[in-house]
């Protein structure tokens, strides 16, 4: 398995504890999301590391989906807890923890540039993350049936209509424009629109 590592980053590090701990080996391409290497983007069009390909061709972003994979095959003490309270209070922790690393990066990324500089920058990388993103779900057949991806999914596009109503997604995406008008005749997604 390929993993797109970068020694810095503190996701990479939590994948890589786990890949130790379970004796798992994995094929480092070290890779700097910042200047998204065509070669990341294939993997995570979100342009972020860390992101795993799997021996069958199939890439995984975001580290605690990795984390729970490797667990998953991983020979070792399982660190995901099955069930009960011992489960809520290893993902609570983990939670907690990726939040308290997800805004530290962010504040790392803005404190290093002029202000204006680094809020412009951060504007445009967000919004051609979102575009590839889209473009790359536009291509995939996504679920039929209610997952917790198809929630997440219609959230989002939920949000970028409800915060980035300009940006006309539903045009450059017609299967994605399908799937949002199917699945949002579901009442948990009309009862729970974003209002304000
Ligand atoms: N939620 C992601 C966050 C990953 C992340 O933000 N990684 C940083 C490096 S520490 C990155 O790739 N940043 C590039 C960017 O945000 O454009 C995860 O848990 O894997």
């Amino acid at each position: 398995m390929k993993l797109h590592f970068s020694a810095a980053s503190p996701f990479v590090r939590k994948v890589s504890a786990v890949a130790l701990h379970h004796g798992i080996e994995l094929d480092r391409v070290v890779t700097n999301p910042h200047l998204s290497p065509p070669h990341l983007l294939v993997d995570n069009p979100l342009s972020k590391v860390p992101a795993l390909v799997l021996d069958n061709g199939m890439s995984l972003p975001d580290s605690p989906v990795i984390c729970e994979y490797l667990d998953s095959i991983g020979t070792a003490a399982k660190l995901y807890p099955a069930a009960g309270a011992p489960r809520w209070e290893a993902l609570r922790l983990a939670a907690l923890a990726d939040g308290m690393l997800t805004v530290s990066v962010l504040r790392r990324g803005l404190s290093i540039q002029p202000v204006e500089e680094a809020r412009t920058a951060m504007i445009e990388r967000q919004k051609i993350a979102v575009a590839r993103t889209l473009a790359q779900l536009e291509q995939e057949t996504l679920p039929a049936t209610l997952n917790i991806g198809v929630i997440g999914l219609v959230c989002a596009l939920g949000y970028l209509d409800f915060r980035f109503g300009d940006d006309d997604w539903r045009a450059r995406h017609p299967a994605l424009a399908a799937f949002f008008a199917a699945q949002s005749e579901n009442p948990i997604f009309a009862q729970t629109a974003p209002q304000g």
